[in-house]
């Protein structure tokens, strides 16, 4: 098994796939009746299903199962209308239910068969793991009978990886994919990634950064067949390989002079490129592209917009079924501090808007789920929902970028789930974004949702074990977004250290309050940044206020926020419907925790809560950085019910968070004291 057997147990390598031994028992017994695979079909997906299977088998009952193609007693492993005896055990009633990647899971007790089937091979791998997670969780096969189906079509990860091997806003050591401006030929730990990735659900990866640089412009030409090889690997997972595109490629690596989307030169070049991509993975998923972003090239050059340049790609990889997955992070990045009309906020909406209808059908627009870029709190993406005529997608960030960086603990979930469950008023009520992710809302073509993926070399993958759920979490989440973060949350505990009902309730409690211990010791009130510039690591209040970024909280004596407002701010709130554009606009109706997002208020001015603004900034850092210590000390009763390795290594990033919030808390409470002059009322120590 390679580069996998130099990690030891401990260090969280096999993340939730660890399949721990079963103790001889009830449920050992249980499944020995059943630890036998019969699979016939010769499909690569299958085959891994079985390998899965057996592998897991073998963790949890010590005994390699026999693997044949007869039938008989054990787990049977099959497409629909491939295995008879499959499709008499489901029954067309649940066959019909199913969709693509669908799976049905049936326990046929008389027989000693649990069947597992799926409309395609993809659905017989997701059940296989949903089978293996019954099983590590040591839960009953007795009486199996579930269907599922994901909610989301495209659940994909974005790779921010870089050839020469960084990561950008990686918090987990070096790309696994890329080293020394090659693609890696240690690609076991690649594989390791996919089972990852496939158990949790996702079926999509593009596995270069958005930021495409020269050398990785080549990635779609020269080093097509090292891409190749690692689309194989993900194949076998059900997972379709995508790439980050160079807009500006066909000057980059093409030798034209042009990247003008209505040049009949350069629309040939991407088309005999895309099909040399196809010819040499022809179940190539399509091109990932950040446009007119941040210095990255796009139409705006040629005086074209998003649409022609867009198009222009979607022409190429149509004949393919390829798509083209294109950000909407745009916006002026070269802001002046001075001009208070520009407003970062307001720019995705106002680029694209406008455009909805003239995208082609193999286009989808992605959004990040904020208007500003995956801060603490904002609110949800007014673009999402609103245009009707497009596909979309969403866009998270898995990776921590300013949510702690993976030395913090974040539990992401909760937070996603607030933005799934988001009523957007586009179409009246019910118009949630977790209904317009899936397409439901307006009967989109395609649709889904992405995120930054927050993996590395670290032999954990993820920095912070913790931040190992988050991954899990995510691909959870977005194949059923009804899954609540507590169910999450316990899941990924029992696969990744057991049972133990002490180690569950602890766990649990701190990945469920980490969302809040965050928010509170860091930039109150929705305001956002107020981090180091570049690394976007720790406090530095005014690190952004004079910048060209667009992230600005003007604080000054009397008081701090941005007014966002159509009354007397940048209008940001009219870019929302119904009742959120009212209540966004009132300073009375505003929720606390946006307040500073879309109001410049006093430091007096009393919030719902019925603290003045400033005490709420004093009270909440006091409490944070108590609460973040008191993390590390709840911890800490967990010392011996658990693998040392895997409780130290915790217990170290927990020791760094309750020293770093305390570094947040003086610096914010000073900053905040020095410019109002209002004294803490309750007296405790602000250095002053
Ligand atoms: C990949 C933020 C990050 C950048 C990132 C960008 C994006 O600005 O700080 O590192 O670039 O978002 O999403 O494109």
């Amino acid at each position: 098994m390679g580069q996998q057997m130099t990690y030891r147990t401990g260090d969280g390598y096999q993340a939730w796939l660890g399949y721990r031994r079963l103790a001889p028992g009830e449920r050992y017994h249980q499944y020995t009746a059943y630890n036998r695979i019969q699979a016939a079909e010769d499909h690569v997906v299958i085959r891994t299903a079985v390998s899965e299977l057996s592998r897991g088998l073998e963790g949890i009952l010590g005994v390699s199962p026999e693997v044949t193609a007869q039938g008989g007693q054990g787990i049977v492993l099959a497409t629909f209308r491939q295995y008879p005896d499959a499709d008499r055990l489901f029954g067309a009633d649940t066959i019909v239910r199913l969709g693509p990647e669908g799976y049905a899971i049936r326990t046929d007790k008389e027989n000693s068969r649990i069947a597992v089937g799926g409309a395609s091979e993809s659905g017989v791998l997701y059940g296989t793991f949903h089978l293996l997670r019954i099983l590590s969780m040591g839960l009953s096969v007795e009486d199996l009978d579930l269907t599922e189906n994901p909610v989301n079509q495209l659940r994909m990860i974005n790779q921010w990886d870089n050839m020469d091997g960084s990561v950008e806003r990686g918090y987990a050591g070096q790309s696994i994919f890329f080293k020394n401006n090659r693609i890696t030929e240690e690609t076991d730990r690649i594989r390791d990634y996919a089972r990852m990735l496939a158990s949790s659900g996702v079926n999509a990866i593009a596995i270069n950064n958005v930021n495409v640089h020269k050398v990785e412009s080549r990635l779609i030409t020269e080093f097509l067949p090292d891409v190749a090889k690692l689309a194989a690997i993900f194949r076998a997972y059900a997972i379709k390989l995508f790439l980050s595109v160079n807009y500006a490629s066909p000057i980059e690596i093409g030798g034209l002079s042009t990247a003008d989307p209505l040049d009949p030169e350069v629309r040939q070049w991407w088309i005999k490129t895309t099909a040399g991509v196809y010819s040499a993975i022809p179940d190539f998923g399509g091109y990932l592209v950040k446009a007119d972003s941040e210095n990255r090239p796009g139409p705006f050059t040629y005086g074209r917009d998003h649409a022609d340049g867009s198009n222009m790609l979607a022409e190429a990889l149509e004949p393919f079924n390829g798509i083209v997955i294109w950000r909407c992070f745009v916006y002026n990045c070269k802001q002046d501090w001075r001009d208070r009309k520009t407003d970062r906020a307001r720019a995705a909406y106002d680029h694209f808007k406008p455009l909805d209808g003239r995208f082609k059908d193999n286009v989808i627009l992605q959004i990040k789920n904020g208007p500003m870029d995956f801060q603490v709190r904002e609110p949800v993406s007014p673009l999402l929902g609103a245009m009707p005529s497009t596909n979309q997608v969403l866009e998270f960030q898995i990776a921590q970028e300013y949510t702690g960086q993976q030395r913090h603990v974040f539990y992401l979930i909760p937070q996603w789930k607030e933005i799934l469950e988001f009523e957007t008023y586009t179409k009246g009520l019910g118009s949630t974004i977790k209904r317009i992710a899936c397409g439901d809302l307006h009967g989109s073509k395609l649709s889904g949702i992405a995120a930054v993926s927050n993996i590395g070399d670290d032999s954990n993958w993820t920095g912070h074990l913790l931040a190992q759920a988050n991954l899990y979490g995510y691909g959870r989440l977005i194949w059923n977004p009804d899954l609540s973060s507590e169910e999450i949350a316990d899941e990924w505990i029992r696969l990744t250290f057991g049972d133990q009902e002490n180690v569950r309730t602890i766990i649990k409690m701190i990945l469920l309050s980490s969302p809040a211990i965050y928010e509170s010791y860091t930039a109150p009130l929705g305001v956002g940044f107020m981090v180091t510039p570049h690394t976007h690591y720790g406090p530095d209040v005014d690190g952004y206020e004079y910048s060209k970024w667009g992230t600005y909280h003007y604080a000054d004596r009397n008081g701090v926020g941005v007014d966002r407002t159509q009354s007397s701010g940048t209008g940001y709130t009219a870019q929302y419907n119904g009742a959120n554009r009212e209540r966004y606009e009132s300073l009375q109706d505003c929720p606390d925790e946006l307040l500073l997002f879309f109001h410049h208020v006093p430091y007096t001015h009393v919030l719902h809560s019925g603290k003045t603004v400033i005490q709420h900034i004093y009270d909440t850092h006091f409490d944070g950085a108590e609460k973040a210590e008191q993390l590390l000390v709840t911890w800490e009763s967990l010392a011996g019910s658990m693998d040392e390795g895997l409780y130290t290594q915790v217990a170290e990033r927990l020791a760094e968070q309750a020293e770093h919030a305390k570094e947040w808390r003086d610096r914010i409470n000073t900053y905040f004291y020095r410019k109002s002059g209002i004294a803490d009322q309750l007296n405790r120590l602000i250095y002053a």
